[in-house]
């Protein structure tokens, strides 16, 4: 599959957030070289979030949101608030944007606390360094989990540095959502042991099982799948030597009896 046709769900979702006139829009284009968002003094602009997919270097096939500020007013203000908020639930590495001579604001906790209670990776960022009021250093109350840059949308300072940390987060996320495929290399080779007994459901596999082998599909490796009494035989009429065995934990003792200490042996629960 070409990059460009990538599917919308296979790319890393990096979201911008910060309160009206932080530079979100500006930091964004700025990352992406591109003018994909409306900047503007005008506080507001944004009124719903705008997703771009595009190829984030040296990150790969990404989609970029831009989202209203979380410090909107009024009613409908408050409802571009929750969209904003909305965005999180597809987010995987966010970024928050703070005005460098303003600091932190309540908002901004606030943001902060809802990414650390969904477990998304984040970097925040003080813009506008360019000024003379910015504020150099790290702001009080930013957890230890989240790296401040500081940051220039108009004069390109921080700007590479930005875009090597969000490849950095966005990586941790990708593999942290791979079963074995970060594992494999391609044409490597997986033994998956499935009994099928009692508790086996009719007729189809168990979906940790469909999972790993499409996982192993996906990293061009080569799934074999046996019962667990079929794989001494097989793993000694296989012409190379497999990367790894996945076993039902179930039989564990038994497929550990049988396969070799030079092949990786782990169990589809452990997965
Ligand atoms: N001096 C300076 N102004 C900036 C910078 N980034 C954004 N701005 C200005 O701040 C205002 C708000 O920017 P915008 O990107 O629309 O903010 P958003 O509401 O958070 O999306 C605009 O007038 C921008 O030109 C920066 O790095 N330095
Ligand atoms: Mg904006």
């Amino acid at each position: 599959m070409g990059m460009n046709n990538t599917p919308a769900s296979d790319r890393i979702h990096i979201g911008f957030f910060g309160r009206r006139n932080a530079g979100k829009s500006s930091v964004l284009n700025a990352v992406t070289g591109q003018d994909l968002a409306v900047v503007s003094d005008v506080k507001g602009t944004t009124t719903d979030p705008v997703y771009k997919a595009m190829e984030l270097l040296p990150l790969g096939p990404v989609m970029m949101i831009d989202t209203p500020g979380i410090d909107d007013e009024g009613q409908l203000g408050s409802l571009r608030v929750r969209k904003s908020y909305q965005v999180l639930n597809k987010t995987d590495v966010a970024v928050l944007v703070m005005d460098a001579c303003h600091g932190p604001a309540p908002e901004d906790y606030t943001l902060l606390k809802k990414i650390g209670e969904k477990q998304i990776p984040c970097v925040a960022v003080c813009n506008k360094a360019d000024l003379d009021g910015a504020a150099g250093g790290r702001p009080e109350g930013i957890p230890e989990s989240v790296p401040v840059l500081s940051v220039s949308a108009h004069t390109g300072q921080g700007i590479t540095a930005l875009k090597e940390c969000l490849a950095q987060l966005g990586k941790t996320q990708e593999s942290s959502r791979k079963i074995v495929g970060d594992l494999l290399s391609p044409s490597d080779m997986a033994v998956l042991v499935v009994p099928i007994d009692k508790a086996a459901p009719k007729g189809r596999l168990i979906l940790p099982q469909q999972q790993t082998i499409r996982d192993i599909l996906e990293a061009d490796a080569v799934s074999v799948v046996v019962r667990e009494n079929g794989l001494r035989d097989t793993l000694a009429s296989l012409g190379k030597k497999p990367r790894m065995v996945i076993t039902d934990s179930q039989v564990f003792a038994k497929v550990s009896a049988d396969t070799p200490e030079d092949i990786l042996l782990t169990s589809f629960s452990i997965l």
